[in-house]
């Protein structure tokens, strides 16, 4: 398949400039660029879901920069709601370092910084030189701006546009890069500098946008309630990555397939039939978690999580270290224990179960296991020598509800 077609059967093309981009595209060689600003110290999965087109784009041989904006990080992008706080510098140059590092270690590009090229630029010739190609009323039409006329935008934010436009000829001039691709957030931007490059140098250069990457109901990918998924894995274990993609819903896996991995159509097809005959397998989730974890922490880390999900489903915890518990418990309840206890106090003091007679039931029903072990009778004390590492007891109740105790 030629790699247009690729993109498209994959759902990542939204839209292009022009449609002569389609052939420049198959033939290869074109130099690109994608940016992010240093909002953030980390890119989470959002992110890494839009910055994979440069991996796409490199594989299909064309040639990947990875700007990040030094220089528009301290502007910030309009959103179309409300404008940004302001961010320190030095919150920008250390959130810098932070993606320029990590971009460089996932990606394996080249990281180039706006803030090179546009801070010894003056205002006067800021404005002669870019200023005097943007028509204000060009700029008030453009989506972002459009949706703040009501709620205001400052002329800082409204400038943003322009330091974007000027980065792309930067590129063009210095680079020969002749691409932009984005999310369709950045539509607006990246036709700015694409008519900042007509208009003063007469040539013609191209942009391309992606869709947002979101679930059935619009939910952009990899957001979850509370916290982002970071690619840093001191950030985000890749067990709680494992568990947010295998968790994923079904109806959309196939589509995450596409967009998210690099495996082939045929592959992708083959795995979206036994999806269809077995879901219940859960196929098409362990693809898309193996693929997406490999990719960024590497085939260990990936079994890593495999194995701490396989111990959590089968209960066997004995054999947890202190480090593996603290990753898989992260996100579950935890309580905090000073004394040696009865089992049923212990129960019903930490909201495990609602009464003794529940607390009672449940043991004498096997339902309750204490690192690994049932609990066999309600007499049962519990002591820090019952500890791993004399510190963590594990609590499963039934076969998934799991609290972690601490001493
Ligand atoms: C700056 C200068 C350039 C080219 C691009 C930029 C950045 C661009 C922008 N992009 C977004 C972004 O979000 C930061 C959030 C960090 C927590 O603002 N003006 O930086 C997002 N981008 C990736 C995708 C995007 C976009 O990083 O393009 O659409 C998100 O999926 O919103 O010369």
């Amino acid at each position: 398949m030629k790699l247009y077609d690729e993109l498209v059967w994959r759902g990542l093309v939204q839209d292009i400039s022009d449609k002569s981009l389609i052939e420049k595209l198959n033939q290869g060689g074109l130099t690109f660029y994608i940016g992010t600003d240093p909002t953030a110290d980390s890119m989470h999965i959002g992110h890494y879901s839009s910055f994979l087109i440069s991996k796409r784009l490199a594989k299909a041989g064309h040639h990947p920069i990875l700007l990040v904006g030094g220089a528009t990080g301290l502007i910030g992008d309009p959103k179309p709601t409300s404008e940004r706080p302001m961010i320190s510098k030095e919150e920008v140059a250390h959130n810098f370092e932070g993606l320029k590092k990590q971009a460089e270690k996932i990606f394996g590009f080249e990281v180039v910084n706006n803030y090179d090229w546009t801070k010894d630029i003056n205002v006067i010739d800021f404005l002669r030189d870019y200023g005097k190609y943007f028509n204000v009323n060009y700029m008030l039409a453009k989506d972002k701006v459009k949706s703040r006329i009501e709620s205001g935008i400052t002329y800082a934010e409204f400038s943003y546009m322009i330091l974007q436009a000027l980065d792309f000829l930067h590129l063009y001039q210095t680079r020969n890069c002749v691409l932009q691709v984005a999310g369709s957030d950045q539509w607006g931007n990246i036709t700015s500098g694409i008519e900042l490059i007509r208009k003063k140098l007469g040539k013609e250069a191209y942009g391309m946008v992606m869709p947002l990457v979101t679930d059935s109901n619009g939910v952009k990918f990899g957001k979850t309630e509370g916290n982002a998924l970071w690619l840093d894995k001191e950030k985000t274990s890749s067990y709680e990555l494992y568990q947010y993609l295998i968790n994923l819903e079904d109806s959309m896996i196939i589509q995450y397939l596409k967009m998210l991995t690099f495996l082939t159509k045929e592959e992708i097809e083959q795995i979206e039939q036994s999806h269809k005959e077995h879901p219940e397998l859960r196929e098409a989730h362990q693809a898309l978690a193996r693929e997406i974890i490999t990719d960024l922490h590497g085939e260990e880390e990936y079994q890593k999580a495999v194995e701490l999900s396989k111990v959590l489903f089968s209960g066997d915890v004995r054999n947890l270290t202190s480090k593996e518990i603290e990753i898989v418990f992260k996100s579950m309840p935890t309580f905090s224990l000073e004394n040696e206890i009865n089992i049923i106090d212990l129960l019903v003091n930490n909201g495990i179960v609602t009464s003794k007679r529940e607390a009672r039931e449940l043991i004498s029903s096997n339902s309750i296991t204490l690192n690994g072990e049932k609990v066999s009778s309600i007499d049962q004390m519990v002591t820090k020598k019952d500890a791993i590492d004399s510190k963590y007891i594990i609590i499963r109740r039934g076969k998934k509800k799991y609290y972690l105790g601490k001493f």
